[in-house]
């Protein structure tokens, strides 16, 4: 049983599967899947002990739904946020007409002149509803959401993906498709000052 915090694990998983597979000794598929006895294995070995049990609770409670598990069981892998390279073999596919992207009040003179940008990731990540990407832009700060002009770029030629979880993952947003929501907050308090993996 782990001996933790569930959220730990969560984030231990997060760590691994998206970014550091390597931190453990763990290799992933080119699609990001890996074997389930592998990494508890190999967690267990580097010092994070928990069980099938524990792990399929992570993947069950995570209401981002984080995790995919393969359709036997026996394999997993994170649903989006790497930043290592996989191809998660997601279909390009028609968006709604606007998407959302959350972020820190203090990055948006930025992102509106230079674009969105995936930073540490390989995509950027964009939301459906403008709750998903109000609590996504808390994480780094004072919230303000940005409408993405998601049809339009389509048209001309953008890819966009739904990830497993109902993310929306491109390469890149240009200023051009991007304006402040007008129900986001304009206030100035901020607390960080560089985007950075939290995950
Ligand atoms: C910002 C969470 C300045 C961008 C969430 C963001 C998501 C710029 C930060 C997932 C910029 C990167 C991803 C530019 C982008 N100038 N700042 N040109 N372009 N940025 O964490 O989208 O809990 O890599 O706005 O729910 O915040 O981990 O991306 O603020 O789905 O499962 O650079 O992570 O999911 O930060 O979050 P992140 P994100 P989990």
């Amino acid at each position: 049983m782990f001996a933790g915090d569930i959220s730990k694990l969560s984030k231990f998983l997060s760590f691994v599967l998206r970014h550091k597979p390597d931190a453990i000794g763990l290799t992933l598929d080119p699609q990001g899947w890996t074997s389930i006895d592998d990494l508890i294995g190999k967690s267990d070995a580097a010092g994070t002990r928990f069980s099938r049990e524990d792990l399929l609770h992570v993947v069950e409670t995570s209401e981002k739904k984080r995790f995919t598990l393969s359709t036997d069981g026996q394999r997993i892998r994170a649903a989006q946020g790497h930043s290592i390279d996989v191809e998660l073999g997601l279909s390009a596919r028609e968006p709604p007409n606007v998407l959302y992207h959350g972020t820190a009040t203090q990055f948006v003179d930025s992102i509106l002149s230079e674009g969105l940008k995936p930073q540490a990731r390989k995509q950027v990540h964009l939301s459906a509803d403008e709750a998903t990407a109000h609590r996504v832009g808390q994480r780094h700060g004072k919230p303000t959401i940005l409408v993405v002009d998601a049809l339009r770029m389509h048209a001309k030629g953008f890819l966009f993906f739904l990830a497993d979880n109902g993310v929306w993952l491109t390469d890149q947003v240009p200023a051009e498709f991007l304006a402040p929501s007008p129900s986001s907050t304009t206030d100035s308090a901020t607390t960080s000052t560089q985007p950075k993996l939290s995950r």
